[in-house]
């Protein structure tokens, strides 16, 4: 182990990391860049894991295990901090036990999410140490030091990746596990753990004083560093925008800060005081900036640094063109390549998820969506989805338009999301008096952010078997009358239940009964093939958007289909669609 080095993700670091500090207890919800996290860390002997049903879930399952002497650590993307933040703002008054640490991972410029936000904002907000990593070594080695902050200072800590830090690999120095020092017990303490108002109000004052030792160690610790160079110019910076900066800027003096709140405003002085000019190069908001101003420091940050998207190496080369006030040329590109032809998201081949959308354009309602994989029925030829706003909506949402009388609606949401914030959705429904058709696409996995099991699998995160929740038994369980299975690759038959559900005045649950393709495995497929005489080319099977429908010029007007038998799962919807019965199975 001494000097042993791996090239990890930080990811996988952060997972090591939990592991090397002692971690026992870790809970999370998938989401993309964080996923691999939890994922990593089920593989390491001596920590509990599993897969929480929403982050909320997971933040407060973490709380008690820490307050219980375990060391924690709990995982999410940035959206799913949202959820949690309901422990997240009142678990600083309480404190911890055993240290825990809320590793959460943005995803600037939205590679695989529905917002940008920059979740730094949340640690000002709840008042707690925000630790930011710039490189896997780092994702390793600052969940140790929040396990030690969050233990010494009684307090949970954030520590924040974002999907470059996440998703890059590095060389990583790995060290050996340091087991927890607590023993698991529970000593009653109430004006520790309970917050009722008299003895919140006391904990509210505590907080301010962890805050202000938090500010002394944040001046001093080694993660935030000044590196001098040369005085002309001084960079402030952290997590991936050090990398990018430190590329572009060799020869500038730098503060590197690893924590990056409480602020550290001693540092932040002494550091302006040493360079001539100052520059705050960070992603997403103006957090360090504006604080840098409040301070009363004149400081250059977003006038040349763009507050939307990711930064990268030409961003940060343009702003420094910016900044020297040369007049910024576009590099000559000597011959333009032909751009790649757009290729937008679809459902895979043989996907359950086709045949509901399918037959819900034909219904002529207005979709409420959800996020999940059928989240890509929103693009042609689909076209199906309506809106998207968070986990959950595509039930809550629906619910809100028939209640004001707009009944051409149906919501729609996965197996996954419903586990996660679409059960207290439907209870509402039910017990509001609703009236809504919702849809469950019930592919028995989460398989959007890479086949989690939840607990409609019956499976854990190790795989072993658990209870097998039912869907259609919780909407009984709520009082829904009106819950009816339908086998979606069966078109018609789908479209006739929508139909009868749609026009329904009660409340209804329709859920798809098969599993997600990439699941099906060992089973021998027979795809379909077109009858080249018999394909009159009206192109009726490629508004299914499946990718192994293949368009075949012929003439410049005219074109063919053919199936490419390599994607091709044979599941029939296009046998289905097809008006002269041209596409056929063996
Ligand atoms: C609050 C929150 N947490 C996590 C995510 C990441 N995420 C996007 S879709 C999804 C679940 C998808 O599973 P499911 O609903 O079963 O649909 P499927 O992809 O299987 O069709 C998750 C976890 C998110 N967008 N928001």
């Amino acid at each position: 182990m001494k000097n042993q080095k791996e090239l990890l993700s930080g990811n996988e670091a952060i997972a090591r990391g939990a592991y090397e500090s002692g971690v026992n207890f870790a809970a999370g919800y998938p989401g993309t860049p964080s996923s691999e996290i939890l994922e990593n860390i089920v593989n390491y002997p001596g920590i509990y894991a599993e897969w929480s049903v929403n982050e909320k879930v997971a933040l407060e399952s973490a709380a008690g295990a820490s307050w219980a002497g375990a060391r924690c650590i709990v995982t999410m993307k940035h959206v799913g901090l949202n959820v949690a933040s309901d422990p997240l703002m009142t678990l600083p008054y309480v404190g911890v036990k055993g240290g825990l640490v809320i590793v959460v991972a943005d995803d600037p410029s939205m590679h695989s999410s529905q917002n940008e936000q920059d979740s730094r904002n949340y640690a000002k907000f709840a008042k707690v140490p925000l630790l930011e990593p710039s490189d896997s070594q780092e994702a390793k080695d600052f969940v140790k030091i929040g396990i030690e902050i969050s233990e010494k200072y009684d307090i949970p800590v954030i520590l924040r990746s974002t999907t470059r830090i996440s998703h890059s690999k590095g060389i990583v120095k790995l060290g050996t596990r340091e087991e927890n020092p607590h023993k698991i017990h529970f000593e009653k303490n109430p004006q520790k753990y309970v917050t009722v108002p008299a003895y919140a109000r006391v904990m509210r004052v505590k907080l301010e004083e962890k805050i202000k030792k938090l500010k002394k160690l944040t001046n001093r610790i080694g993660i935030n560093k000044i590196i001098l160079n040369n005085k002309r110019l001084g960079i402030i910076t952290g997590s991936i925008s050090y990398q990018y900066a430190r590329e572009v800027f060799p020869d500038a003096s730098f503060l590197k800060l690893g924590m990056s709140y409480p602020f550290p405003d001693e540092l932040i002085r002494k550091f302006a005081s040493l360079v001539k000019k100052l520059v705050v190069i960070e992603e997403l908001d103006p957090i360090l900036e504006e604080h840098i101003r409040s301070l009363g420091i004149k400081v250059i940050g977003k006038e040349v640094i763009p507050d939307i998207g990711e930064l990268n190496v030409d961003i940060i080369e343009e702003a420094k063109l910016k900044l020297s006030g040369k007049k910024i040329v576009k590099k000559k590109v000597l011959k333009k390549l032909p751009d790649l032809p757009k290729r937008p998201p679809v459902l895979c081949p043989g996907c359950p998820h086709r045949g509901i959308f399918y037959a819900l354009k034909k219904c002529n309602v207005s979709v409420v969506g959800d996020i999940g994989c059928y989240s890509l029925a929103t693009y042609p030829p689909l076209e199906s989805l309506d809106s998207i706003l968070c986990m959950g909506a595509g039930i809550s949402a629906c619910h809100g338009m028939d209640k004001v009388g707009y009944k051409n609606v149906v919501g729609v949401l996965g197996d996954s999301t419903f586990f996660h914030s679409g059960m207290t959705s439907l209870l509402d429904i039910a017990y509001n008096k609703g009236a809504s058709t919702i849809i469950i696409l019930d592919n028995k996995t989460t398989a959007m952010t890479g086949h989690q099991h939840h607990p409609g699998t019956g499976k854990t995160i190790k795989d072993e078997e658990t209870v097998h929740i039912s869907i259609g038994e919780i909407a009984r369980a709520f009082g829904i009358k009106r819950v009816r299975e339908v086998n979606p690759y069966n078109v018609e038959e789908t479209y006739k239940v929508l139909k009868e559900e749609i026009s329904s005045d009660e409340p209804s649950v329709i859920i798809t009964t098969e599993p997600c393709i990439l699941n099906v495995r060992g089973v021998e497929v027979e795809p379909c093939y077109i009858d080249a005489d018999l394909c009159v080319g009206c192109g009726a099977c490629l508004k299914v958007g499946c990718p192994a429908l293949e368009k075949v010029l012929i003439t410049d007007k005219k074109f063919n289909v053919q199936i490419n038998t390599v994607l091709c799962t044979g599941c029939e919807i296009c046998c289905q669609v097809c008006k002269v019965n041209a596409i056929k199975k063996e």
